[in-house]
């Protein structure tokens, strides 16, 4: 199955990888430059070796697409995948009066009297989010992330580009162009506009023999709890796209820079190569929607989804 070139990345990182310290002082094996093929035509690349939420990847993926950059979207889906990002903002600003969170990420997890704490205050914090709309307006917005790279890249000039429009106006009009291609590295920004320097750095799309195919370069990926994520996102993009442009969906190629297993993960990665890979499951998309920018969660399904059981482990932060 397609899920066979992600185990192969885990074998390989685990067999060849350097040992190397990160910034995150976890510790890490590491190689650097590996690529994967997805053959999207045979099923969605949404792992089965162990569960992978469908629903936190497609709000993520529209909330990129429409170009928020606010996690109040994100939270109204119960996707909380980037709070900590928008929490730390609010910890460090001048309104904030509760107990101090200074380094939160480490402390709550090897203290767990501070992780009571923290849990509290992050409650209340998206709580919010979610009914304040100008304390969302002040404290939600991540500024340079995804969602503004990709529909607001600001020029020099002080204006925009759409760059996510521009690409699929150029896949429809000119479909055998080699310049298909979407940045979310703006030097400019990195590092000091920026949560998190994006970690997929840019991609191209490719059309031949009515066909989308879309290549990924990730600068850094984290192989188990990042990567399945970033494949499962990048391949509901190439569908949305695809479906826009009433192209049939071709290959996902995903190049990756440094890709890391974590030291705290390398127990969870051999539990999941035990594993045996079933099939993977189709995606569903509402037919009579005919602009990316149109669809909402309940127009994208996953069916025949059948995995393993999900495996928790720490993130790094
Ligand atoms: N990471 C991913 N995929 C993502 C994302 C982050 O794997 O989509 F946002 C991981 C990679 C790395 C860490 O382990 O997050 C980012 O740290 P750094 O900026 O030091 O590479």
């Amino acid at each position: 199955t397609g899920e066979q070139a992600y185990l192969d990345l885990c074998r390989t990182v685990l067999e060849t990888g350097s040992k190397k310290e990160d910034r995150t002082n976890t510790g890490t094996l590491s190689v650097f430059g590996h690529q994967m093929r997805f053959d999207l035509s045979q099923g969605f690349p949404l792992l089965t070796t162990k569960r992978v939420p469908f629903r936190l990847i497609a709000s993520e993926l529209l909330w990129f697409i429409k170009g928020d950059t606010n996690i109040q979207y994100l939270l109204k889906y119960n996707n909380n995948i980037w709070n900590e990002w928008a929490f730390k903002q609010w910890v460090e600003s001048e309104a904030y009066s509760g107990p101090d969170m200074t380094d939160f990420g480490n402390r709550s997890q090897t203290d767990a009297q501070f992780h009571e704490l923290y849990s509290i205050e992050m409650e209340k914090f998206k709580e919010k989010i979610v009914n304040d709309d100008a304390f969302a307006e002040k404290y939600g917005n991540l500024g340079s992330v995804y969602g503004q790279q990709w529909r607001a890249w600001k020029t020099s000039q002080g204006e925009t580009i759409d760059q996510l429009k521009q690409v699929i106006e150029s896949i429809k009009v000119n479909p055998d162009s080699r310049r298909h291609m979407v940045t979310a590295w703006n030097p400019e920004d990195v590092p000091s506009n920026m949560a998190l320097p994006p970690c997929h750095t840019m991609f191209q799309f490719y059309v031949a023999e009515g066909k989308l195919s879309c290549q990924l370069y990730q600068r850094s990926g984290d192989v188990f709890l990042g990567v399945p994520f970033n494949i499962a996102s990048y391949a509901l993009l190439t569908h949305l796209i695809a479906h826009e442009c009433n192209l049939e969906v071709g290959e996902f190629i995903h190049t990756l820079g440094d890709a890391h297993i974590y030291s705290n993960h390398i127990e969870q990665v051999n539990t999941q190569l035990n594993r045996t890979p079933m099939n993977f499951p189709t995606l569903k998309l509402n037919q009579s929607i005919t602009s990316i920018f149109d669809f909402e969660m309940e127009d994208m399904e996953i069916v025949n989804y059948e995995s393993h059981s999900a495996i928790k482990a720490p993130v790094a932060v």
